[in-house]
């Protein structure tokens, strides 16, 4: 019987030693919740970093052993190897280009290149110990674009997917990647590869025929007689689990006491990892221009702004974090009353019945991001709104934005008219605001992460069939 194999750099797990025992806690992350239908079925397995550094040849034991249990096979880096791959290749190379944040973001040192194609073959040979031909092996994300590439070579029979959780960027961003054709022949090794929107699988498609000898009708990619399917596939989040969480009795609580606190304020909400994709610096900007130009909402709005503290070993990372907090301390000192601040930062994660909460409790959720691979927050405010009003200003920029298409649609570069965006929030109707919420619950629990997770299988299968049936010809 062939099995599946998730393929992804974190393992969806949250690992601790304490006196020579590991503690392994299973994540709740979307992807997880979403992929635990097929990992946890069967045979099949999910491949990946555990996250933290383990040396001892015993102690890698213990944790293999472990992690067993929950069909989770470790992949151990060093920490040279998470600085030159993760750091130094994926964080500080691939994630600017494919964010359009050319040269300044950007560190193209051999080393790291190195590192990523020696890392990613370290997976492979993970790999080799646990496939067999005819496996089905589903890859996830920036940090392993070689490795499809690597499993076609060494199981020509097997049904590869990849699936990209970030932007694919235009020809003219890619191809300032000096190692840019190794790329795509890494990801070209799959049968089926997906994205977020159209508009990144034709950039790929675009990238894939200039830069290599393969030929394209409409989306199918011709390798060496191979078809390789390129589509889009929005992933979606676990709607009921946001709809349900708003019933508990700690997030209840958790509303009540907001509810004393914030009075009759407005509470305009946004949650991001600190990034500076997620445009945290504009919104700032938006909400001061606010201030600024609208007296009215003095003392009267509230930004509650989490940040997840994310790759703060990068310096850009760290700079992006003094420059907001400056701004915050800013704002704050600029309008600040005895009982009133404008911004209520937290640098920090938060449990997600507080999330829940929040989503519950907030009049406006701003999700604008400079750009955004999807951006689940905006589908988490959606589905958490059980109460069916609420205002989602969305960045054009998020791939959430092609299908969420009822929310106030802003260009997060244009701070006035964010600003505008704002004001069209805290005056808009309840009609309108359940008018449009309706349609956006709507879609964000028809294409939940149960349809993504399945439509990508299912397609899988069919791309396999259409190569058998192509090869019997
Ligand atoms: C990448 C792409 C794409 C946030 N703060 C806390 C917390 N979160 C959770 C949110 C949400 C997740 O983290 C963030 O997901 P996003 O989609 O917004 O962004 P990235 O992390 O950049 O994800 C992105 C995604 O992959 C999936 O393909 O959408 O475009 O960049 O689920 O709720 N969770 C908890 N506490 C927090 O404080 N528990």
């Amino acid at each position: 019987m062939s099995k599946t194999i998730i393929v992804s750099n974190r393992l969806p797990v949250r690992i601790s030693e304490e006196n020579g025992k590991f503690n392994i806690v299973t994540s709740e992350g979307g992807l997880a919740t979403g992929l635990g239908s097929v990992y946890r079925t069967g045979d099949n397995l999910w491949l990946g970093w555990p996250g933290v550094e383990v040396i001892d040849a015993d102690k890698q034991q213990q944790v293999t052993e472990q992690l067993a249990g929950l069909s989770l096979v470790p992949v151990f880096l060093t920490a040279d190897e998470i600085s030159g791959y993760y750091e130094g290749f994926s964080n500080e190379i691939l994630w600017p280009i494919f964010h359009y944040y050319a040269s300044t973001y950007s560190n193209y040192k051999q080393v790291n290149w190195e590192y990523y194609k020696n890392v990613n073959r370290k997976f492979f040979e993970a790999l080799l110990a646990i496939a067999e031909p005819g496996d089905t092996i589903w890859i996830h994300d920036y940090q392993l674009l070689l490795l499809p590439g690597l499993v076609r070579a060494g199981f020509p029979d097997s049904s590869v997917g990849f699936f990209l959780h970030i932007p694919f960027p235009s020809f003219e961003m890619f191809r300032l990647i000096p190692w840019r054709a190794e790329l795509i022949e890494g990801m070209l090794g799959a049968d089926l590869v997906g994205f977020h929107t159209f508009d990144d699988a034709s950039h790929f498609i675009n990238a894939a025929t200039r830069l290599s000898a393969v030929n394209s009708i409409s989306n199918v990619i011709t390798v060496d007689d191979r078809p390789v399917v390129v589509e889009s596939f929005p992933m979606g989040i676990d709607d009921e689990k946001y709809a349900s969480l708003t019933k508990d009795e700690k997030v209840i609580e958790e509303v009540n006491h907001l509810k004393e606190n914030f009075k009759d304020r407005r509470l305009m909400l946004c949650i991001d990892r600190l990034d500076y994709s997620k445009g945290i610096l504009q919104r700032l900007q938006a909400f001061e221009l606010l201030l600024d130009t609208h007296p009215e909402y003095l003392e009267k709005v509230v930004l509650h702004m989490i940040v997840v503290p994310s790759r703060d070993n990068v310096p850009q990372y760290r700079e992006l974090k003094e420059n907001i907090d400056r701004k915050v301390g800013d704002i704050n000192a600029r309008y600040r009353t005895l009982d009133w601040s404008p911004v209520h930062y937290f640098y920090r994660a938060f449990p997600i019945e507080s999330l829940s909460a929040l989503y519950y409790s907030a009049d406006i959720c701003l999700v604008t991001p400079m750009r955004d691979g999807m951006n689940l927050v905006s589908k988490e405010y959606i589905a958490s709104r059980t109460q069916e009003t609420g205002v989602l200003i969305l960045s054009e920029m998020a791939g959430a934005s092609k299908e969420l298409i009822d929310a106030i649609i802003v260009n997060p570069s244009n701070i006035s008219l964010m600003m505008e965006a704002m004001v069209q929030g805290l005056t808009m109707p309840q009609a309108e605001q359940a008018r449009r919420m309706k349609l956006m619950r709507r879609v964000v629990s028809k294409f939940n992460i149960k349809h993504w997770v399945r439509i990508f299988m299912e397609r899988m299968k069919e791309v396999k069939q259409m190569q058998q049936s192509m090869r019997s010809r």
